[in-house]
Parts: C-alpha cells; structure tokens; sequence
C-alpha cells in the first residue's frame, strides 16, 4: 500500500483552551505544535489561525505570523491553511490564505448543518475558490462532510475548475452532516472517483476507529484538536503530536509505513515544493 499521510489539524476555528488547555493558539503555540507534530510523523498541517482573544479570523497578518512563525523553526510539512474558517465568516474572509500561494488548501464542497450553524458552501462560492486555486496552482483539499458534497466536487471538476489530480479529505461526525460509522465511510469512500487520493476524518470518539479503518483502506489519516480533544474516554490530549504519534504506532504495526512530507508531495502530485 501507498505510505500513510498524516494531516494533524492542530487548532480548528471552534475549540477553546477552557475545552482543552493544551490547545496552541498563538503563532508560536502554533509553530512549536506543527514542529512537534511533524517530527512525530504528520506531513500536512491543516491551519487555522486565532486572534489575540482567541476567535476564529481569517485575517491575512494572523497566517502569515503563524507560518512565518513555522519556517523561522523549521517546519518543512505542507501547510495547509483553511477556506472553510467558522460558520457564518463570508467568503471574501474566508479565501483570504489563498494570497500567500500555499501548497494546498482547503476547499470545502457543500452547504450543511454545522452544530447550531450554518456552514455555507453554494457552488459559486466553491467555483470562486477554485477558481483562485487552480490559477495559483495550490491543490484544494476537497472537503466533504456529507456524501453529496463529492458530486459537487466532481461537478467542479466537469466544469474544468479543478487540476488533474483530485484529493478528498471525508470528514464524518460534523453534528448537523454525515454521521461517523464504518458503513458512511465505505459509502463515501465507494463514491470517490477512480485514482483520487483521501483523507478521512472523525470527529469527537470517532476519530480513531475511522483512522484505524482508512488505514487499512488504504485512505490517509487526519487527527488533531481541530476533530478530537482526547486521547481516551475522559483524558484530554496532551498535544497534537500524541494524537499523530499513536498512529503511527498503529500504522506502523499494520505494515503501512508513514510518508515523509516530501513522499506526501510526490502522493498527491504537489508541484510546488520546497524541495
Ligand atoms: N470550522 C469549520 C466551520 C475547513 O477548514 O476548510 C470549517 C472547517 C473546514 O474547519
Ligand atoms: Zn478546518
């Protein structure tokens, strides 16, 4: 099987440090969190960003003292910042990242139910983003929380708006989208077209049981405070790279051997590396 990338989404837009005090917000809380993530074997880091007061934003200057922050200490995974920010933020915020030319980013495919809110992703909202996306050459990550958000994902591609290589990033258990269970992730996986690469994601409880499946499905693995403030049933976490560092153990037990960040760029046909 294809080595196993690790995403670690470290932060999210909706976890408080009340929920888990360990969570990194700062730019270099965040730094130091993506350093020690990718040495215990994370390739991508999914970023969200957090202002003084520890709110969700999506401003320019809050991502470039994050990544700034992460190369000054040498942190040489894909960072991939987030489109998708929290529910209710407009569009015009929210595709504010996509200025510094990243590697990949998020590119979130459909509208649903997102705890008491509404997550909006209409599709001239998604053909804006990939639209910009596809000018500069960064590889959306398709984010898709319920099945139908695949068929809009590929609606984007019959339009021409996406490149060749298609990576999807299922993330199951959003309360309001998809339920979390084996059977969706099969379901979703089954939908997937032929020679795309994915993610999955679970969210809450739900994060290791669907790690554990993708990894013998041959699908990559997402965890992180952003899904999952526990390590087990009523122990919070004590940082992003505990949470990678058992899946690498688990992985790592099953055969299924861990992409390096520059195996993951050759994956996923990153054109623009580093290296
Ligand atoms: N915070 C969620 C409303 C993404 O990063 O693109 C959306 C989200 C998806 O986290
Ligand atoms: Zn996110």
């Amino acid at each position: 099987m294809e080595k196993l990338i690790i995403t670690v989404a470290i932060c999210g837009a909706e976890v408080t440090k009340d929920d888990n005090p360990n969570l990194p917000l700062s730019a270099l809380e965040l730094a130091e969190a993506a350093l020690e993530a990718e040495k215990a074997g994370a390739a991508i880091i999914h970023l969200h960003v957090r202002d003084e007061a520890g709110q969700p934003t999506q401003n320019i200057e809050y991502f470039r003292k994050a990544i700034d922050a992460m190369k000054e200490i040498g942190v040489s995974a894909i960072i991939q910042p987030s489109t998708g920010g929290a529910a209710g933020m407009s569009w015009e915020e929210r595709i504010q990242p996509v200025d510094f030319n990243p590697e990949m980013a998020t590119l979130d495919c459909g509208t649903v139910n997102f705890g008491d809110g509404i997550f909006i992703n209409d599709l001239p909202l998604m053909r804006r983003f990939a639209i910009k996306m596809k000018e500069r050459s960064i590889l959306p990550e398709l984010e898709c929380f319920d099945a139908g958000n695949i068929n809009n994902a590929l609606q984007l591609k019959k339009e021409g708006l996406l490149q060749d290589h298609l990576h999807f990033d299922l993330v199951l258990g959003v309360p309001g989208a998809l339920p979390a269970s084996v059977k969706n992730l099969l379901f979703m996986v089954e939908l997937l077209p032929a020679g795309a690469t994915w993610t999955a994601a679970g969210i809450g409880r739900w994060q290791l049981p669907i790690a554990m499946h993708t990894i013998l499905m041959g699908g990559h693995v997402r965890v992180g405070f952003e899904d999952n403030i526990y390590y087990k049933k009523g122990i919070l976490a004590t940082s992003n790279a505990q949470l990678v560092s058992r899946i690498v153990r688990i992985a790592e037990e099953t055969g299924r051997y861990i992409a390096s960040p520059s195996e993951a760029r050759k994956i996923l046909n990153i054109r623009k590396g580093r290296e």
